[in-house]
């Protein structure tokens, strides 16, 4: 029947990125609605709180021995998710990211075909597994042996199934799933954002936000420039959601610039969606971006983007509607659209719903995880 409960195992990175976000909301969505969700990953992924009902979480322990300098995650990655699929009865693997998952589902596969049971996977690509790390010549050949082998593929963006399709010379149909986020829980409450707003920015400054992992290719030096001119020209203040390799990059340009004191490093935090809401524009001047959960998340908030013309990002936003593209790099046309935007309070209110109104209509938990749902019999189906 095809509301049959389903068993289904998830690996992810669970540990900071959007692939990991994606993968660990959408283990949620589906157990909420039934599903038995075994999480088979390196550690619990951060946003599970252990609670949740239908959900297992199965450790991958690597064994470390000092011959091998090494140690083999990709093999007991492989091993344990035979294991699981065995014990559990899984009808299916639902791996995040093509390296070196697909590679160690297809191996799980294959231990358990040669004992007569059978498990389909499934593949997600979400963008730099594809863009960069695919492209290193010497992961090429294998990270596309894991997508052709790979008994269903999906991309969270219609441009990141063109680039695999290009770079990658991948026969095998890809779906395209977008990413989404929980509208009820990326949502503006007025009554949180009277209380917290204040701890940020009084009355008459305005608010920024970025979130990312502050690695080079978010560009949070950018952040940082557009957030000084915007400073220079009207009362403001910056709130930067995140930790990772360019944060110190980001606080001595903030020093220099000398509106260090005006910007709130928040470090990792886990509930955004309480801190989102509480800021008039998002930044994301990213260089590369499959698809931009971060701005998703904030649109979700009332909060609109503005962000680069690249990758995926104009599938979500359209420019002048629900948010605002440049090109990468462009700090100062940026800062005066910003100024402009930020200065305009009527302007900005419509931008505020139009985004609200996109996550609304095209990118709910809602709408996605039923197409993830029909993806999933379809591909039992056919196997
Ligand atoms: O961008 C990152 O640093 C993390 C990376 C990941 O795999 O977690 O993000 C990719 O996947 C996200 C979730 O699908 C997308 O929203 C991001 O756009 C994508 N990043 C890039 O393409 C650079």
């Amino acid at each position: 029947p095809t509301d049959r409960r389903l068993k289904i195992g998830i690996t992810c990175y669970p540990t900071y990125g959007g692939s990991g976000v994606v993968a660990t909301e959408l283990g949620i969505e589906l157990a909420a609605r039934g599903h038995d969700i075994h999480f088979i990953t390196s550690s619990p992924p951060f946003r599970l709180t252990g609670r949740e009902s239908n959900i297992h979480f199965h450790q991958v322990e690597v064994f470390h021995y000092p011959l091998f300098e090494h140690p083999p995650y990709d093999l007991a990655l492989a091993t344990r998710m035979a294991e699981v699929a065995e014990f559990y009865e899984l009808d299916l693997l639902h791996v995040h990211y093509a390296i070196p998952h697909s590679v160690s589902a297809y191996l799980a596969k294959q231990m358990l075909a040669a004992r007569g049971l059978h498990l389909p996977f499934i593949t997600t690509l979400h963008g730099t597994d594809i863009t960069l790390v695919g492209l290193d010549r010497s992961y090429l050949p294998i990270t596309r042996f894991g997508i052709e082998q790979s008994d269903g593929v999906t991309s969270i963006s219609s441009y990141l199934r063109e680039q695999t399709e290009k770079l990658f010379h991948v026969k095998k149909p890809i779906e395209v799933i977008r990413n989404f986020v929980n509208c009820d829980v990326y949502i503006a409450k007025p009554d949180l954002i009277a209380e917290m707003r204040p701890r940020f920015a009084r009355p008459e400054e305005k608010l920024l936000v970025h979130l990312s992992n502050f690695r080079p290719v978010k560009r949070v030096a950018d952040v940082i420039q557009v957030f000084a001119r915007v400073a220079n020209a009207m009362p403001a203040r910056l709130m930067l959601i995140g930790d990772g390799p360019d944060r110190s990059t980001a606080e001595y340009l903030a020093r220099k610039l000398k509106v260090a004191d005006r910007i709130h490093f928040l470090g990792k935090q886990d509930n955004v969606n309480e801190l989102l809401p509480v800021a008039d524009l998002m930044v994301m001047p990213s260089e590369m971006e499959s698809f931009g959960l971060a701005a998703l998340e904030s649109m979700a908030c009332r909060v609109p983007a503005i962000a680069t013309r690249v990758g995926g990002v104009p599938e979500l936003i359209e420019d002048g509607v629900n948010g605002l593209l440049f090109e990468t790099g462009d700090v100062d046309s940026m800062a005066h659209s910003a100024i402009a935007l930020l200065a305009d309070p009527g302007r900005l209110e419509a931008m505020s719903a139009a985004a609200r109104k996109t996550a609304q209509d095209h990118f709910c938990a809602y709408t996605i995880i039923g197409n993830y749902e029909s993806y999933y019999r379809r591909i039992l189906a056919s196997g």
